[in-house]
Formats: C-alpha cells, structure tokens, sequence
C-alpha cells in the first residue's frame, strides 16, 4: 500500500530535509502535501522529479492525509495536531508540544520501537529533541547491559537547530566580520560567529534552560528509568550542522572501556570511529552532517570514578536528531500498525 503522507513546516529546515529522506528511502508515498505558513503558501518544493506546491496549513483538509510530519514549531503542532487526528491522520511530532504528556509515545526507532504501538491512544507520536536522541542511541546498550546511575552531558549544539533564520544568521555574520562589520544579532541573543553560547531555549525555574531539561525529560521517559539522574549543560555552538555531546556515564555494574567500545559497535544506528593511533579518527560535527549515523569516538574510562565512562557523540541534528528520526517512526507504522 502507499500512503498520503503530508509535511507541516516543509520549508523549514527539518521540512527540506524530511522531503529528501522520504525520496532517498523510497518511502510508499501516494500523494504529498506540503504546508506552511500563508507567507510560504504558493511556493514550490521539488519530491521525485515533481515541483510540490506548497499550501497553506489553515486551509487544508486533513482528511486527505493518512500520515503527517510536524515540524513547523510546539504552538503549529498544538493548533493542527488535534485536526488531523480527528480526520484520521496519524500525527509524528517533531516539536516539544506533546513529548512530556505520559499517554503519548515518545520514540526513538533503534531504542524504543515498542512504544509506537501507543499511538492508538491519542493518534500521535512525539519526536524527541535531537540533542536526547543522539545520546541514547549510545547510552541504550550501556543501559540495558550495566546499568546506568547517572549521566553528566555537555553538548555543543549546531545553529540549524534553531531553524532556517538561525543558519542564515551564522553565515552573515561571519561574512560581516571578514568585512570588519558587527553583523546582525536577531535569532540569538549575541553574537553567535566565533563565539559559543550557553543557553538553548528558555530558562526553568531551577536555573536550567529548558533544552536541559528536555535532555533529563526525555531520557527518563525513553529508557523507562523515572529516577535516572542526568544534568545537561547546552552550549550553541558556531557550526551549521551536527550535534557534538561530552557524555559521562556512572554505570550500576563496573564495565570497562573496551566492553563499551564493543557493546557500541553493535549498537543499532551507532557508527564508532576512535582510534588513537590514526590522526583524527574521531568523529566531529562536520563529518556527521549529512550522514544517517551517530558517531561515536573517544571512548574512555573516567580517572575520577571507578564506574565512569567518557564518550563523545556526533549526529546530524536535522537528519538523525529530526527528519530522518520522524521517517523511520513512519516507516514502523505502516510496517507494523497501518
Ligand atoms: P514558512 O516558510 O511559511 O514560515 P524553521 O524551523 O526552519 O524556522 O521552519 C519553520 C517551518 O514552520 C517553516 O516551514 C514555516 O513556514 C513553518 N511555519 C511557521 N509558522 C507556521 C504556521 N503558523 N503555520 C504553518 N506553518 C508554519
Ligand atoms: C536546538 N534542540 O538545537 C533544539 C532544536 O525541542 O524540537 C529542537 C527543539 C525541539 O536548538
């Protein structure tokens, strides 16, 4: 069977990017409709060989569509998620609006496909955030094999996290310094080229911002583990595409690095590039974009801790950590479910 499968937000940057990975993985598509604001609305977007119109997502009738790919923002999905389901759409979320809600499933493919199967409840199924979604791919293995007791993660996130304006906003004010200009500041609250921040998203109550927040929210909710201590700390980063994370791990049961190492390379969706004897083989942001792996390198033990383990892990956040996660949720749907 095929499938009309609709994209909300598809001139964004993780819409582009689902448009691609729906054509590369030949996913059974009858009719595409592609939606954005009424500003986008007239466009056309090019799907196996064809220039799709795009429409605008207040005037569409949801019942056309059998599948729908949010990614267009929480308050876009809050206002069409509830329509499309009602017309029978089954809606894949890409946005923070519906992950935290305990009957809807939260789900990463190589981790916990399972739980798609609660998509029965509400008609959806939420896409964590990219940043959680790379480090569980690593800490999965490690969970079900040791234990895992607690997680300190810093990540050293790509500006195309934060949509198509914030990718534009990195490569103007970079050319703007190479002119001995200042460059605008519009998306981030200072200058992003050649500088690191350290806040993504909002601030919490507790001092948190909520893309720290989301990295504990989340992997409670994923590894089925509510009292599973993590602290994040979340740095935007002057790259366009990749997440890189310093991740910590203090397991339940002592393992060593080698026996990571090895559980990793098995991993499901996991790629390990780590070897000191050869220059540079260790994965970086540059070498993950693009790519549908998570890289994992720098495999250690942790000299302050006799159960720690030190990793670095690396993914493309607009593939891996958005589209081509939401396609592969897709895929296991109609594989299994429609
Ligand atoms: P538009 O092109 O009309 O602004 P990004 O994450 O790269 O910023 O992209 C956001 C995506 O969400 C774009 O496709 C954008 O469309 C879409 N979008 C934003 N607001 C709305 C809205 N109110 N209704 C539908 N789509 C929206
Ligand atoms: C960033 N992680 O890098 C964010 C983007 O909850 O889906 C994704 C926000 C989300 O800015």
């Amino acid at each position: 069977p095929r499938y009309n499968v609709v994209i909300l937000g598809a001139t964004g940057a993780v819409g582009e990017v689902m448009l691609q990975i729906l054509e590369q993985r030949k996913f059974p598509v009858d009719k595409l409709y592609l939606l954005a604001s009424s500003h986008s609305a007239g466009g056309r977007l090019p799907f196996d060989g064809q220039q799709v119109l795009v429409q605008d997502a207040a005037t569409f009738d949801w019942s056309q569509a059998d599948i729908g790919l949010f990614s267009a923002g929480a308050k876009v999905s809050a206002e069409y998620a509830p329509k499309a389901v009602a017309a029978g759409c089954v809606v894949i979320d890409n946005t923070s609006q519906f992950r935290y809600d305990d009957e809807i499933p939260l789900v990463v493919p190589e981790v916990n496909p399972q739980r798609i199967a609660d998509y029965r409840r509400h008609g959806i199924i939420a896409n964590p955030n990219c940043s959680t979604i790379q480090m569980l791919l690593a800490l999965k293995p490690i969970a079900d094999t040791v234990g895992i007791e607690r997680v300190v993660v810093a990540t050293y996130q790509a500006v195309s996290g934060a949509g198509r304006r914030a990718i534009e906003e990195l490569g103007q004010q970079t050319l703007a310094i190479f002119r001995h200009e200042e460059g605008v500041a519009e998306v981030f609250p200072k200058r992003i080229a050649f500088n690191c921040l350290p806040q993504i998203d909002v601030f919490q109550d507790n001092g948190y911002t909520k893309e720290e927040m989301k990295m504990l929210w989340e992997t409670r909710k994923i590894l089925e583990i509510p009292d599973l201590a993590l602290t994040a700390t979340c740095v935007r980063v002057p790259v366009f595409y990749g997440h890189s994370e310093a991740v910590n791990v203090v397991t339940r049961e002592p393992i060593t690095p080698e026996a990571v190492r090895a559980l990793l390379e098995k991993a499901p969706g996991v790629t390990v590039v780590d070897d000191r004897g050869t220059v540079g083989a260790w994965p970086s942001a540059l070498d993950a974009a693009g790519q549908d792996a998570t890289f994992v390198g720098r495999i250690r033990g942790d000299c302050s801790h006799v159960r720690g383990i030190n990793f670095w892990v690396v993914a493309d956040n607009i593939r891996k950590g958005a589209a081509l996660n939401s396609v592969q949720i897709a895929e296991l749907l109609i594989r299994d479910y429609l």
